[in-house]
């Protein structure tokens, strides 16, 4: 499949373009264990790239024209490397326009380049297709121009230009997990001071699949920012009653709860949510060190709860698809992952069981909602690559 999409932009490259692309990139989507809502609160998260990727077909240009094409939406988007750059209505170019906007702002020399691009990543599944075209468009850049950027800095290049281009004002779980994943392990990361660790993504005789509810979503639209303010203004109150604490990790329920008239029921809940989700990675992280994905499946199913009823971000056919699985012998984890409001769910399933079960959810998915479910079996990967180099001569 990667090779397939490879073979495709470099296809589609040479056909617009004549010329063979000097580089290719291939930046993945991601999953995340657990630690939802929590990396734009300072808590901890436990992502892993995966094998579904943006591939990029990229060479500089003489011209100092930049020339990006959609090829899945053929689509193209043309302008000049020192126009002005301002949000547009295809929302596919504000992802580079972003991206180009933070590297002007620190005075890269750049010259004109072309692009050609492709995913199969599915887009508003909760697999962050956003962050990895944000991510690899500033890595290839970053190779095209060799502007030394740190793998950090394309990071925090991609979420910044999210806020700026895409309105959304997200946290740094997505880019960090698409530029720093690596094959095979999840990352436990600290969203408060960046710093993070690897850990086995072995589960042992258990599956990672994603049942996509194919309700879209998209953040903007959602309540994602609405939930960010909820939480500020919680904050603000919490900091308050305890001049000690910096942020959510600092705070225990029992201190949420003792403010929770003042905190208003929408907001106390919220907070709940966030200072419980925080402590569930630490004892999700635990669990797996120990090889107990009971203990971790668990912790994804609370998460779950949390999610639907305090947080308020799942929806009724997320909610469906995880209370399918709940009582099946053969699931031990499961719950809606990302941002929310549709997407996916990811669950924990015994290997031999994964087939049986995707078939019978499907069924009574399409039963109750008429809609054809989409299941993705994933694998933890590596994170955004440089797939080809080769010195194009210009
Ligand atoms: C989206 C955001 F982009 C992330 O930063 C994160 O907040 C996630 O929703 C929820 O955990 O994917």
């Amino acid at each position: 499949m990667k090779k397939r999409l490879i073979g495709q932009v470099t296809a589609s490259f040479k056909e617009r373009f004549a010329a063979e692309p000097g580089y290719i990139i291939l930046s993945p989507g991601r999953i995340n264990i657990i630690g939802e809502h929590v990396d734009y609160n300072d808590g901890f998260v436990l992502p892993a790239a995966i094998n579904k990727y943006v591939a990029f077909a990229a060479s500089q240009n003489t011209d100092g024209q930049i020339n990006l094409y959609a090829k899945d939406l053929d689509e193209s988007y043309s302008f000049n490397l020192n126009d002005t750059l301002q949000p547009v209505e295809q929302m596919w170019v504000n992802f580079f326009l972003g991206v180009l906007q933070q590297l002007k702002d620190r005075d890269f020399a750049m010259t004109g380049f072309n692009i050609v691009f492709s995913s199969t990543i599915p887009m508003g599944s909760g697999l962050s297709s956003s962050a990895a075209v944000e991510c690899g468009f500033a890595y290839a850049l970053n190779k095209m121009f060799s502007l030394k950027l740190t793998k950090q800095e394309i990071a925090l290049i991609g979420q910044k230009s999210e806020h700026t281009f895409v309105g959304v004002n997200c946290g740094i779980m997505d880019q960090f997990a698409s530029v720093f994943g690596k094959k095979n392990q999840v990352i436990k990361l600290d969203c408060n001071t960046l710093e993070y660790e690897y850990h086995k993504a072995d589960f042992k005789e258990y599956a990672l699949l994603l049942l996509d509810s194919k309700v879209k979503h998209t953040h903007l639209t959602s309540g994602y920012n609405d939930r960010r303010n909820e939480v500020e203004k919680g904050l603000a109150i919490l900091k308050q009653h305890y001049p000690e604490v910096k942020t959510f990790r600092d705070l225990n329920e029992e201190q949420v709860t003792a403010v929770k008239d003042e905190l208003g029921d929408v907001i106390y809940r919220r907070c709940l949510f966030v200072v419980r989700e925080i402590q569930r990675v630490l004892d999700a992280v635990a669990a797996l060190e120990a090889n107990d994905f009971v203990k971790l499946g668990g912790l994804m199913f609370k998460t779950h709860d949390g999610l639907s009823k305090n947080y308020e971000v799942s929806c009724e056919e997320l909610d469906f698809l995880v209370d399918a699985v709940r009582e099946d012998e053969n699931v031990i984890g499961a719950r809606m992952m990302g941002g929310g409001f549709g997407g996916c769910s990811i669950n924990l399933v015994k290997k031999e069981a994964v087939n049986g079960l995707i078939e019978r959810v499907s069924k009574e998915y399409k039963e109750k909602y008429n809609i054809t479910l989409k299941a993705y079996k994933v694998k933890v990967a590596k994170g955004t690559t440089l797939y080809k180099e080769e010195h194009a001569g210009i």
